[in-house]
């Protein structure tokens, strides 16, 4: 591990540091550090061919998505902001080398497997530019969906963001409230707790279901590039709908594997279906 530690911020209070390891780091430790914080960053994980490759092949859902100047504070989605979804049918390189990433295989299994032993399934695809004069996201836990559990709520989502571009604090690095996925309703993020998890193009960042986190602002020139894939346990309801997403001629074409992750599986009983009528 490269390394964690606390340091005293300039005004007497505690700033966490978000734990960043080495890709070849001890998986171990990486589950030990995303576990009590809640967040880390594995560095240098893809390679700048493989990053070009999934701009190339988003590039034109990407450039047709309309950009909102006039920002509205109200909405969760900040202007000045690009958002594609639908990730599975749109990126050979993100089906075969992201959802497929041996890190994140371990951390799903980690914390997915315990409460959800017969399997987990992509919650969500999207990539998300940040572009210059975009504002700060409102903060948000991923398993906000689940209002059935108080919090802390038990592990159901496990997030992940790649770094297609360096991600800095001037330009919108997302924010993080390590430790928040343990905390209770009532209590709120105060700004010394709210850290950027700043990391070079080609790095991942992983983050429990139940940390407070949002896209930061944009005050520099150029636009942040991350790709976001987000895991749940297998017995909820999918934030992004991969049946309608993925097409059947597309899905003919994905590997097992990427079909089970994606949800195409069935989990114990749920989900079957009369293959006589599709
Ligand atoms: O873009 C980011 O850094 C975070 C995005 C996010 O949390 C979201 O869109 O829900």
């Amino acid at each position: 591990m490269s390394g964690y530690s606390h340091e005293p911020w300039r005004e007497g209070k505690e700033v966490v540091k978000i734990p960043s390891f080495a890709a070849d780091a001890d998986e171990t430790e990486i589950h030990d550090a995303l576990g009590e914080f809640g967040c880390v960053v594995v560095n240098d994980l893809l390679a700048s061919t493989k990053r070009d490759d999934i701009v190339a092949e988003l590039h034109q859902a990407m450039q047709s998505t309309k950009v909102i100047q006039d920002d509205d504070p109200k909405e969760f989605y900040p202007g000045r902001t690009r958002r594609v979804s639908a990730l599975l049918s749109r990126s050979d390189t993100i089906t075969d080398t992201l959802v497929v990433d041996p890190i994140t295989q371990g951390v799903c299994e980690k914390f997915l497997l315990p409460n959800g032993e017969f399997g987990y399934q992509i919650h969500v695809t999207a990539a998300l530019e940040v572009g210059p004069g975009a504002r700060e996201q409102t903060l948000h836990r991923e398993e906000d969906s689940f209002t059935f559990f108080p919090l802390p709520r038990p592990n159901l989502i496990v997030a992940s963001m790649w770094a297609i571009t360096d991600f800095r604090a001037d330009n919108g690095a997302t924010l993080l409230v390590p430790g928040s996925h343990l905390w209770t309703g009532e209590r709120e993020a105060e700004p010394h707790e709210i850290v950027q998890a700043e990391m070079t193009a080609g790095s991942v960042l992983f983050w429990m279901g139940g940390l407070l986190h949002g896209a930061g602002a944009n005050t520099s020139r150029d636009w942040r590039y991350g790709v976001i894939l987000t895991y749940s346990v297998g017995w909820v309801r999918q934030e992004e709908n991969q049946y309608l997403d993925v097409p059947q001629e597309r899905l003919a074409i994905l590997s097992h594997e990427v079909k089970k992750i994606a949800g195409f599986d069935m989990y114990r009983g749920l989900g079957f279906y009369d293959p006589s009528v599709s």
